[in-house]
């Protein structure tokens, strides 16, 4: 694995070397380069998404299918407890989700917040994209929809027992209601276009009816076909008010690498923010060119990256002041 890591890496940095040199050139021509597809993601778990979504697109699969397919894997399985059923309850004992999806080309967006017993709520995203006029849709609302839609769903008595089940375990001091984590995955097809989803459970014990950054496009998610796409991950709260993901990407547009412009935003946020680097705000970044980044405030932040040279989670350290 770690000869076939750093083969992944020369061979990455020689592609992107003779892309720069080809695009000063303007010598050969713009094939697409093996860089692409691209996948990135948060977390380790991330990994399994990556290897579902570019097994996608290299059998001819579009980049929302990638999008789709990767992620609904996370929400399946549920296993770190924080994205899908299965994820972190709210206050009040049970799972409430929030998710999005974002396309490149013609800028199109679907979000769902706040949604109960939906068992993809990236697919319901998907569907408020791709069926509604709308880009956002909450709560009681959005389960109609999803459950009129045919997108998996659980009966919300079945929630009620789960409630019952976490109230009761959650008298129990050793268990922590708190922690959280979220799936945010990048896509770079193999034309250059560039598409994103973001699911999550939210923060473990918020309030019922709290919406974090995950389904808010700019905060969780952004996509910007022309420049490039980032995603978030961590305390929602410290993400959207800084628009987080919005401003990563026009950071790369006014010409910082996605490392430069995801460490560019952490120090931005701590600059002004009363928490300083205590934020636990995570980004991942990449552009059309296929370099990509992530960036994290106080934590080492590890993060899964895959191309048809290799799959892998890299890590990065946390952010320092300066
Ligand atoms: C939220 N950002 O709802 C999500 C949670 C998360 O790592 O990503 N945690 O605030």
């Amino acid at each position: 694995m770690r000869s076939k890591t750093s083969t992944c890496r020369v061979h990455r940095t020689l592609l992107l070397a003779l892309s720069a040199l080809a695009s000063c050139a303007g010598a050969l021509p713009t094939a697409p380069l093996p860089t692409r597809p691209l996948v990135l993601s948060t977390w380790p778990f991330g990994q399994t998404a990556n290897d579902l979504a570019l097994a996608v697109l290299q059998k001819g699969g579009s980049r929302l299918d990638a999008v789709e397919t990767g992620i609904r894997e996370i929400e399946r399985l549920s296993s770190d407890g924080s994205v899908g059923l299965g994820g972190r309850p709210n206050a009040a004992g049970y799972p409430q989700l929030d998710a999005c999806i974002m396309d490149g080309p013609q800028h199109r967006a679907g979000s769902v917040a706040g949604v109960e017993g939906i068992v993809h709520p990236i697919t319901a995203a998907r569907r408020v994209m791709e069926a509604t006029k709308h880009v956002m849709l909450v709560g009681e609302g959005a389960r109609w929809f999803a459950l009129e839609q045919g997108v998996e769903a659980v009966d919300t008595k079945d929630l009620a027992a789960k409630k019952d089940a976490w109230v009761a375990r959650a008298r129990d001091p050793k268990v922590d209601r708190a922690g959280h984590d979220t799936i945010a995955l990048l896509v770079l097809d193999a034309d250059g276009h560039i598409a994103g989803g973001c699911s999550t459970s939210g923060a473990g014990g918020k309030l019922p009816g709290r919406v974090g950054d995950s389904p808010i496009l700019g905060a969780g998610l952004y996509v910007d076909d022309e420049v490039g796409a980032a995603g978030a991950t961590g305390i929602g709260e410290n993400v959207m008010r800084y628009c987080a993901t919005f401003l990563i990407v026009e950071r790369m547009r006014q010409g910082l690498t996605p490392q430069q412009a995801c460490e560019e935003v952490v120090h931005r946020i701590a600059r002004v923010d009363p928490k300083g680097y205590a934020l636990d705000i995570c980004f991942i970044a990449l552009d059309k060119q296929g370099r990509y980044g992530a960036a994290a405030s106080n934590q080492m932040f590890p993060y899964a990256i895959a191309t048809s040279a290799g799959s892998e989670v890299q890590k990065v350290a946390a952010v320092t002041a300066r």
